[in-house]
């Protein structure tokens, strides 16, 4: 093997270091959601440690993870328990597989607290290694459920606007954020969208002055409009976060869930809930479905299910779902290598425990999740450039807008999102743009103090970002 080839990491000169591994990156490594070539231009940045709230680049400089990494962070970096179950694991037996009517301590531990934490009649799941395949695992089990049931016409995967489920050809074609679509001449037939609870975007949408509670009334009932005009005979289910993260941070008025889980249950419509960012205590419960009182027939989790120390994910059924596919009478034509795998689910298993021993999930509902709302609304519901301040739990948003009074939106949506992201890094924070909207979703651990530092740094930007655009 050439010394280019090796595995062994190669050791530049401590001054060079960071010019080498972007040598390295720009030449051979394709980014995610990235234009290559401005990322090139530009030089990428290289992250070599982390603890706490807190990550570290190649040259030294310290910025809070205002995003928990992507929204997976839930205890915080490096948790040392979590690393130790990880090398246990990994010492013991680092890999074997769930096909040879065999298992692993662990992820025999990990299936049962998963139902313990799950929703009532959640008893079975299935384990994938990321959020894309924990949906895509979803959406077959859909298919071979009313296959099971003799209902061979309900196959259309019915999914709102503006989410985001993963990137697999299913998984983002079920995906409402339209600009994943051309490169793959996607979606894929037997996809079919629903609008998006996203009140603060109502007057452009044209629903006009509405209260939020109107608001999601008239999208649920919008959507069974779409069911109708379909054929809810041909509707197999309907997939949805109970918050949405990636388009936005929407968080639905009151009044859309119990109408669109009455919306379903009428019209034999299986209820999926993505639960891949909302779980695992980001909503001050261990999952979203629970916060918006919801009986998903299917759920889907991964990130937060190990605080995304190694890559895992889960699928979890329902009763009459888990019934109907643990009771069929032939083999389960699924299943990917690393199912289940040992060390990921040693991480988990001591994840889940560590969040229960420490009492996070509560904590978040009790103590931090609404310290975080209050001090968010407090720093910014008056900011010139901020029209909406909303969040849930451990997820913030600050929606900037060029007008508060008519919430018009700037012309060139995602410029003031970009502005500000670049004076966040600058400024020693880690911030998410969704086009105008910056969203924070901090680890569950984060300390008060570390809260109000975050905000500084997030206000001392948002107004950077004001005088820039020359707002006041
Ligand atoms: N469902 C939801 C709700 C997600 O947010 C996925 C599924 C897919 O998970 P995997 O593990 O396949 O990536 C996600 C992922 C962002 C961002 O920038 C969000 C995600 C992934 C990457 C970037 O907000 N969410």
């Amino acid at each position: 093997m050439s010394a280019a080839k090796s595995t062994k990491l190669s050791k530049p000169k401590p001054k060079s270091k960071t010019r080498h591994w972007r040598a390295l990156d720009a030449a051979h490594h394709i980014h995610p959601f990235t234009e290559t070539r401005s990322l090139v231009a530009e030089g990428v940045r290289v992250i070599t440690r982390a603890k706490g709230i807190y990550i570290w680049d190649s040259d030294g400089k310290k910025l809070i993870d205002g995003m928990s990494g992507l929204w997976c962070v839930q205890l915080g970096y490096g948790n040392r328990e979590l690393a130790k179950a990880g090398c246990d694991a990994l010492n013991t037996l680092p890999y074997y597989n769930h096909f040879f009517k065999t298992t692993n301590p662990w992820t025999a531990e990990l299936s049962a607290k998963l139902t313990k934490l799950t929703p009532k009649g959640h008893d079975r799941v299935l384990f994938a290694n990321s959020g894309s395949e924990a949906n895509d695992t979803a959406l077959k089990l859909i298919r071979y459920y009313w296959n099971l049931m003799g209902k061979r016409d309900k196959k259309i995967h019915l999914s709102r606007a503006s989410s985001y489920h993963g990137v697999t050809m299913a998984t983002a074609s079920l995906s409402g954020l339209t600009p994943m679509h051309p490169q793959w001449d996607l979606p894929l037939p037997g996809f079919a969208k629903a609008p998006t609870p996203y009140w603060y975007g109502a007057k452009e949408g044209g629903y006009g002055d509405v209260t939020p509670d109107e608001f999601g009334i008239a999208i649920a009932r919008a959507t069974e409009q779409i069911i109708q005009e379909i054929g809810p005979d041909r509707i197999a289910s309907f997939s949805a976060e109970p918050v949405q993260g990636a388009g936005g941070l929407i968080v639905p008025p009151s009044s859309y869930w119990p109408e669109m889980a009455r919306i379903c249950k009428k019209h034999d419509i299986l209820l999926h809930t993505d639960e891949v960012v909302t779980g695992f205590g980001r909503l001050g419960s261990w999952f979203g479905s629970e916060a918006y009182g919801l009986e998903p027939d299917i759920m889907t989790m991964a990130k937060g299910l190990s605080s995304g120390y190694q890559p895992i994910s889960a699928v979890s059924l329902g009763k009459r779902m888990g019934d109907a596919i643990a009771g069929a009478e032939e083999e389960l034509v699924h299943g990917y290598t690393y199912s289940g795998h040992p060390v990921a689910s040693a991480v988990a298993l001591k994840n889940l425990e560590i969040l229960e021993r420490e009492r996070i999930v509560s904590r978040v509902k009790k103590r931090i999740g609404p310290y975080f709302q209050h001090r968010l609304r407090e720093t910014f519901e008056d900011h010139p450039l901020i029209g909406e301040v909303r969040g849930i739990g451990m997820l913030g948003a600050m929606e900037m807008v060029a007008d508060k009074n008519t919430r018009r939106h700037f012309e060139k949506l995602g410029h003031a999102g970009m502005i500000c992201r670049d004076h966040c890094f600058h400024n020693g924070l880690i911030m998410r743009a969704i086009r105008d909207t910056m969203v924070l979703a901090p680890p569950l651990v984060i300390a008060e103090e570390e809260v109000e530092k975050l905000l500084v740094k997030a206000k001392l930007c948002l107004d950077m970002t004001a005088r820039d655009l020359g707002v006041r």
